[in-house]
């Protein structure tokens, strides 16, 4: 038999697919790994079950998008999730999330957690000045669920951030009927267990899917960016009102004279938190080039 389905978790060599509610165990083609193309949660393929033996993924379809942290395929949106405290919120992380997003047409939602602990009313307002959808999460009154369940209804979606930020809590509130594993936070570290160990894509009762991700350590050391220098002020969508009026077409909205960009930062009119970010961004975008072409 050969059908067609979505690959919603893969562990040790196996993919599970679903197609129509029911979920199959597959492995993949060595074509696949010959191609250096790795099946991705999220992906569309063609699989076969034959009549005894494993089933195997035969093709996948062309992507929409495809992310390498968290590894999904094929999203519509990221919920790039962060708590107040434990763990706190990191600026440079928020923005590389924010900026790879951008870059592969998803649509980057920032949602905070953990109001109960510190408001976000600052980091909030970041990113609200930057253009960006936020959602505030406090489980004390029921606050940013149903505008979750919202914006996620018929759409692909996956959840980023730090380990212990409350992706999978935020899950189990969104749709109770999953419960997801959660952690406790190290008071001690300030920082997730790493509870979550895989990607796992979840059908929504009311439409739509969500993955859950594993989320990252502040201390990882941070690769796989993607994105080239002179693309990546596209990535900061608060920049677009600017760059036009910098006086030299080839500026890098660094700190170059005549820089619209940085004139607003000093207005005040963009954040000085997401023009670090940029340039951190910048930097790095810089040396892997380098690098590469070494
Ligand atoms: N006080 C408070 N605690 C929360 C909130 N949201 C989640 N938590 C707690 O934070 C801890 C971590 O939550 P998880 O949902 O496991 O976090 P995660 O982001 O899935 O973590 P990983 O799976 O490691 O990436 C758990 O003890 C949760 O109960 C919140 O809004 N307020
Ligand atoms: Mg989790
Ligand atoms: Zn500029």
């Amino acid at each position: 038999m050969t059908d067609k389905g979505q690959i919603i978790k893969g562990i040790g060599g196996f993919y599970y697919v679903e197609t129509a509610g029911t979920i199959y165990e597959c492995k993949a083609r060595g074509v696949f790994r010959r191609k250096g193309l790795t099946p991705t949660v999220g992906d569309i393929c063609t699989f076969t079950v034959p009549e005894n033996g494993i089933a195997v993924i035969d093709a996948i379809e062309e992507r929409k998008n495809c992310l390498i942290r968290p590894a999904v395929a094929n999203l519509d949106k990221l919920f790039i999730v962060a708590s107040t405290k434990l763990p706190q919120p990191n600026s440079l992380v928020l923005d590389r999330l924010v900026a790879m997003a951008e870059y592969n047409d998803i649509e980057p939602i920032m949602v905070f957690t953990k109001l109960d602990l510190l408001p976000a009313d600052e980091i909030a307002a970041v990113y609200k000045k930057a253009g960006l959808k936020t959602v505030m999460v406090d489980y004390s009154s029921g606050g940013g669920i149903d505008e979750l369940k919202e914006l996620m209804k018929d759409a692909v979606s996956a959840f980023a951030g730090n380990s212990g930020v409350g992706k999978s809590t935020l899950i189990n509130a969104i749709a109770p009927e999953l419960v997801l594993e959660t952690g406790e936070v190290s008071e001690k570290l300030g920082r997730g267990r790493h509870t979550t160990r895989s990607v796992e894509l979840y059908n929504l009762p009311f439409g739509g899917k969500l993955a859950d991700t594993p989320g990252f350590s502040s201390f990882d050391i941070e690769t796989g960016m993607q994105i080239k220098k002179d693309e990546l002020a596209d990535c900061f969508r608060e920049f677009a009102e600017y760059t036009p009026n910098c006086k030299f077409t080839s500026c890098a909205h660094l700190c170059e004279k005549g820089c619209a960009v940085v004139e607003a930062v000093k207005n005040g009119e963009i954040s000085l938190s997401r023009h670090e970010s940029y340039k951190a961004l910048y930097e790095e975008a810089k040396n892997i080039k380098e690098w590469e072409t070494r």
